[in-house]
């Protein structure tokens, strides 16, 4: 059965093309992923569409109500397994997150703009959720992430070509570099190992090389990797 996205937002139209090109689109197509997009503003329950006040106590900037929100979720054609706020202040997401995600039948994704929502909604989400530590102007690039990154881990999203690379970051390592014709190019050359037919040897380069780039780049990935004593004695040479 398909995964069901419904993602509640100011900017619906921001997320539109995610939900219908490339892979998530195709996906869509076929029955594989469901995507509905609603505007908050038809929840505002104001002719004026109106769905943010000033904040109690004062200061700067407008709060979303959250009877608004409570209308958004209660109007959803059937009840979410989870719903996710965006905000920078939540969990901070991770693979290990997104393959958890998979396993849901209809995610609900709540994008805050703004200075945010109304501290209440806490009570109608499962969870809050951030992309990174960084400060956005609002959740609708961190929900089209999490389609991004939830949805290629449902069955049939992406062919055998495209899911054989990223295997490496489920397996904790960076990805090795992949080279393709010309064999020559301004100089720089392809590793021997890779032109020729030794198939062993070529994964055992490949192991290396993703362990190297990520002893270079991430050597925060490696205790949780699962190095068998080979990839731990290739990182000492
Ligand atoms: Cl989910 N929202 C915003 N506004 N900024 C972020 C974020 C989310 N995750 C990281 N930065």
């Amino acid at each position: 059965d398909a995964l069901h996205f419904s993602v509640l937002t100011l900017f619906p139209e921001l997320l539109r093309p995610f939900t219908q090109e490339a892979l998530l689109g195709r996906a869509a197509a076929n029955g594989l992923l469901k995507f509905d997009l609603h505007d908050l503003r038809e929840h505002a329950g104001n002719r004026w569409r109106k769905v943010d006040d000033t904040p109690y106590g004062g200061g700067a900037g407008m709060v979303i109500r959250v009877d608004v929100v409570e209308r958004a979720l209660a109007a959803l054609p059937s009840t979410p397994d989870e719903v996710i706020l965006l905000t920078p202040a939540g969990q901070r997401f991770d693979q290990r997150l997104a393959e958890e995600l998979a396993g849901r039948q209809h995610i609900a994704l709540l994008c805050g703009r703004y200075e945010g929502f109304d501290a209440r909604v806490e009570g109608l989400v499962t969870r809050e959720v951030s992309i990174g530590d960084y400060v956005m102007m609002g959740g609708e690039a961190a929900a089209a992430c999490i389609m991004e990154a939830v949805g290629r881990l449902r069955p049939g999203v992406i062919g055998d070509e495209e899911s054989w690379r990223a295997d490496s970051y489920s397996s904790g390592l960076l990805d090795y570099p992949e080279y393709t014709r010309p064999a020559e190019w301004q100089g720089h050359g392809v590793p021997q190992v890779l032109m020729g037919g030794n198939h062993a040897a070529i994964t055992r380069w490949r192991r290396d090389r993703a362990l190297e780039r990520t002893l270079a780049r991430r050597p925060d990935l490696l205790p949780g990797a699962g190095l068998t004593p080979e990839d731990s004695s290739a990182l000492l040479t």
